[in-house]
């Protein structure tokens, strides 16, 4: 009964009279009741899947931008009250939260830095060992410079190094630094190979790539092909001899000189970008400790959902019970995970849920490899509601697990909207990845002794 009191739609689901509230979730399935069943029936859901994985957004270019104080000041003031949240939310987290605490604060004080440390990377033999020998010797001793192959999560600067037009691989590593938010400068090396004309032409596309994704770009010859000097003696004689050439690195050091003089701005963009870090690792922590909570919960609503189905095995029913146990999940886990939901928009995800497992056709494949396990699984034959049962168990799972995954990730998110229909391609990997795996045969055995008059019948 205490449940019952904390729980108001479940109450009323689960009463299963037609409650107003339940005829309201199925007003959200796009099909009566006769349809529902030949949707499962039919088993698929395939159709409704693709056409809804084709509504996707046109990707945006990510741009580079010069990161304002301000931001810096948000980003802080975010990570200082994940901080707290952590602490309130769990009172062993204790020395947890103090070493974020810590990480926060010299965050702050790594503003004030003047010293710049830069990342060398780029594809192999483009010149990258040959650039930082040259560099290394010839530069501001406030800068410091890393090999590709070391960690350059605390680089202030990443000169990505190309010798020729942009590939698509180095076209995407460059997206990808600008995406998590690396401040960039493409190095175009080995120019010296080029005729002027191709060289201008190279450039040209090169820049037109990298000025859409606010990015610069130098070209430079870091150790250019000996060129052939021919000498003619007065004697008249030829001689002919390799000379080397001089690197051209001034487009490069005139850029590295301008930032060393004014260090602030590639500052701050580090800082921003190991801010959000850090906001990203408080979160996984507090979702550690959430998951802790939500596991629990989550089993007492598949074993009540589980007792129902058994006592009234009829499909459209199961989905009514199925829906009001989700309705109440989206509440539960929802709080767990800090989302405030009125009830309406608990119901309208639960809506979701039921309409995405029907149009799937998770309703009838559950049931399928259920029930083959369960024949081969228990030896003596169960009768009445209990496929229904573990399947109605099942579902409720696997809406459970959707929804921690969709909580867990919507709280790594900077917008607080919330899109439920993402829970279908959840809700379908998650299912494939329990039927290739032992999951559903444990799930069965577990079942079992919550259905109830299974307790002595299962092996
Ligand atoms: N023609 C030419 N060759 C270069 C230039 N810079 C480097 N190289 C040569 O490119 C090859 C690969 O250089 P390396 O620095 O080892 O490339 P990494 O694999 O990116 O570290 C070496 O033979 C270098 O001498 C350049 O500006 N022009
Ligand atoms: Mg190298």
């Amino acid at each position: 009964m205490d449940i019952a009191i904390k729980r108001p739609i479940l109450i009323g689901g689960l009463g299963l009279s037609a409650s107003l509230w339940l005829l309201d979730v199925v007003h959200h399935l796009p099909m009566d009741g006769s349809l529902i069943l030949g949707a499962i029936a039919l088993g698929s859901g395939a159709w409704w899947f693709h056409q809804h994985s084709q509504r996707s957004v046109v990707p945006t270019i990510p741009k580079q931008v010069t990161v304002q104080r301000d931001a810096i000041d948000q980003a802080l003031e975010r990570a200082d009250q994940l901080i707290e949240l952590l602490l309130t939310e769990n009172s062993q987290a204790v020395a947890q939260a103090e070493l974020y605490r810590t990480e926060h604060d010299l965050l702050l004080d790594s503003l004030e830095r003047t010293d710049l440390k830069l990342a060398i990377t780029g594809n192999k033999a483009t010149g990258k060992t040959t650039l930082l020998n040259c560099l290394e010797t010839s530069s501001a001793s406030s800068l410091t410079f890393t090999d590709q192959s070391d960690d350059i999560s605390d680089a202030d600067l990443v000169l990505l190094v190309i010798a020729g037009d942009m590939t698509a691989s180095e076209l995407n590593r460059l997206e990808t630094l600008v995406a998590e938010g690396y401040q960039v400068l493409v190095v175009l090396n080995k120019q010296d190979q080029y005729s002027p004309i191709d060289k201008a032409v190279v450039l040209d596309r090169i820049n037109g790539r990298a000025t859409e994704r606010g990015v610069d770009v130098v070209a430079i010859a870091a150790n250019p092909n000996p060129i052939k000097v021919r000498r003619h003696a007065e004697t008249g004689e030829i001689t002919e001899f390799f000379e080397q050439p001089a690197a051209e690195l001034q487009p490069l050091t005139q850029k590295l000189n301008s930032f060393t003089t004014e260090p602030g701005p590639l500052v701050m963009a580090t800082t921003l970008r190991q801010t959000k870090a850090l906001q990203r690792r408080i979160t996984q922590t507090l979702n550690e400790y959430r998951r802790q909570k939500a596991m629990p919960v989550l089993e007492q609503m598949q074993w009540i959902a589980a007792g129902t189905a058994f006592a009234s095995p009829i499909v459209t029913i199961d989905l009514l019970a199925a829906a009001a146990i989700n309705g109440q999940l989206v509440l539960d886990l929802g709080a767990i995970y800090g989302q405030k939901f009125s009830l309406d928009q608990a119901k309208a995800a639960a809506g979701t849920i039921a309409e995405l497992t029907v149009k799937l056709g998770l309703v009838e494949l559950a049931s399928q490899a259920l029930g083959t396990l369960l024949k081969s699984h228990v030896t003596t034959y169960l009768a009445g509601g209990a496929l229904q049962g573990i399947s109605a168990a099942y579902l409720t799972r696997l809406a459970g697990l959707t929804l921690i995954d969709y909580f867990e990730e919507q709280s790594l998110l900077e917008t607080s909207e919330l899109h439920f229909e993402s829970l279908g391609s959840r809700l379908q990997a998650l299912f494939q990845q329990a039927r290739q795996g032992l999951a559903l045969k444990d799930f069965v055995t577990q079942a079992l002794p919550h259905l109830p008059t299974m307790r002595t019948v299962a092996s």
